[in-house]
C-alpha cells in the first residue's frame, strides 16, 4: 500500500484476501447534504454496503494522507465540519496532502483513492459532467476525465438535471466510457429515472456488469465503467416540478456570481431549499440503493478476480 493512504485494518484485511470492498465518496457528506442528515446518511451507506455483503471504504484526506475507511469520530469530524473541510477533486488532492488541510473528495478524487487501494467498484449519488451553457464558460467536471482515464466501476443514479445530460453523455461516449444502464435502457435523472437518453448497453444483473468490467480491464483498456442505478421507483420526484425547482436554482447561482467549484454544492442546497427538503429525502434513498448494487458488483467481480486456492 502507497504510504499515503491509510486504510483500515478491516480494509486492508479484505483486500489482501480479494474480498468486496466499495468506496464511497466525501463531498457529498461535506458539500452535499446539511448536518445533522450528512452524518445519518453517510453511517446508513456503509450499514448498507456491509448488509449486501461487502466492506464500506469511505474516503476523505486527514492529516496529510489519504484515509481509506473512516472510523465513526472521522465521520462526525467531516460531517459536523460541512464545507469548512476542502472540496477535493484531481487537482486539489496534492495540495490539500501538502498542507494537512481535511478534505472530503469528489467522485474524481475518490477515484484515484480507490485505484491506488485496489478498490475496483464505488458507489455515489449523481457524477458531475457537462454544466449547462458550458459552451461559454467551459465548466465540465473533472469526474468525466477521471472516468476516462481511472478504471473504477462508478455506481450513480445518473446526472441532475442541473447538468446538460445530452453533451454529459457525449463526453462519456467521446472519451470512451461505457454506460451501463442497471434494468433500464435510458441514463436516469437522478430524480427521476428517466431521461428519454439511452445508456450505452442495458444490464439486468451484476454478474453482466462484472463481465463487462473484466473484459474492458483484462484487455487493458484505460479508464472506468459508469452504471447507472435509476432511483427506486417509491422515491423517484416529479419530474416537472424538479425542472421547476433546477432553473431557479440556475438563476439563484447565477445572479450570485458563483463559479467554479462552488457551482454544485450551491445548486444542491438551493434545490434543497426550494423542494422543502424532498430533494435531500430522495438524495439519501438512491444513494444507499447505490450503495446497495454496487456492493453486489463487487462480489460478482471479486468472483471473477479472486486468485483460485
Ligand atoms: N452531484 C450530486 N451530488 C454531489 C456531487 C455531484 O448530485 O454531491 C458532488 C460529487 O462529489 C461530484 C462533485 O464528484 O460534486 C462534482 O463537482 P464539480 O461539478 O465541481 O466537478
Ligand atoms: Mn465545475
Amino acid at each position: 500500500m502507497h504510504e499515503r493512504l491509510l486504510p483500515t485494518p478491516e480494509i486492508a484485511d479484505a483486500l489482501a484476501e480479494g474480498r468486496p470492498v466499495v468506496a464511497l465518496e466525501s463531498t457529498v457528506i461535506s458539500h452535499g447534504m446539511p448536518y445533522p442528515r450528512n452524518l445519518d446518511s453517510a453511517r446508513a451507506l456503509e450499514a448498507e454496503v456491509r448488509a449486501a455483503g461487502a466492506v464500506p471504504a469511505t474516503v476523505a484526506v486527514m492529516d496529510g494522507r489519504i484515509r481509506i475507511g473512516l472510523d465513526d469520530a472521522a465521520l462526525e469530524r467531516l460531517a459536523e465540519g460541512g464545507t469548512a473541510a476542502w472540496k477535493l477533486s484531481r487537482r486539489d488532492l496534492p495540495v490539500a496532502l501538502a498542507v494537512g488541510a481535511l478534505g472530503a473528495t469528489t467522485v474524481a478524487a475518490t477515484m484515484i483513492a480507490a485505484r491506488m487501494a485496489g478498490i475496483a467498484v464505488f458507489a455515489t449519488g449523481g457524477i458531475g459532467g457537462v454544466h449547462r451553457g458550458a459552451e461559454t464558460s467551459f465548466d465540465v467536471s473533472a469526474d468525466l476525465d477521471e472516468l476516462a482515464r481511472t478504471p473504477v466501476c462508478v455506481v450513480c443514479a445518473g446526472a441532475k438535471s442541473i447538468l446538460d445530460l445530452p453533451k454529459t453523455l457525449e463526453v462519456l461516449e467521446t472519451r470512451g466510457v461505457p454506460v451501463l444502464g442497471f434494468g433500464t435502457d435510458e441514463f436516469p435523472a437522478f430524480y427521476s429515472r428517466r431521461s428519454g437518453l439511452p445508456v450505452s448497453r442495458r444490464c439486468d444483473n451484476v454478474t453482466e456488469v462484472a463481465a463487462i468490467l473484466h473484459a474492458k480491464w483484462e484487455l487493458g483498456l484505460e479508464g472506468g465503467v459508469l452504471l447507472a442505478n435509476p432511483i427506486p421507483p417509491a422515491d423517484e420526484l416529479d419530474g416537472e416540478a424538479m425542472e421547476a425547482a433546477i432553473g431557479l436554482a440556475l438563476a439563484d447561482a447565477d445572479s450570485k456570481g458563483i463559479k467554479g467549484k462552488d457551482v454544485t454544492p450551491h445548486l444542491l442546497a438551493a434545490l434543497e431549499r426550494l423542494t422543502e427538503g424532498r430533494s435531500l429525502t430522495a438524495n439519501m434513498a438512491l444513494i444507499r440503493d447505490n450503495a446497495r448494487v454496487a456492493a453486489g458488483v463487487a462480489a460478482a467481480f471479486a468472483a471473477i478476480t479472486r486468485p483460485k486456492d
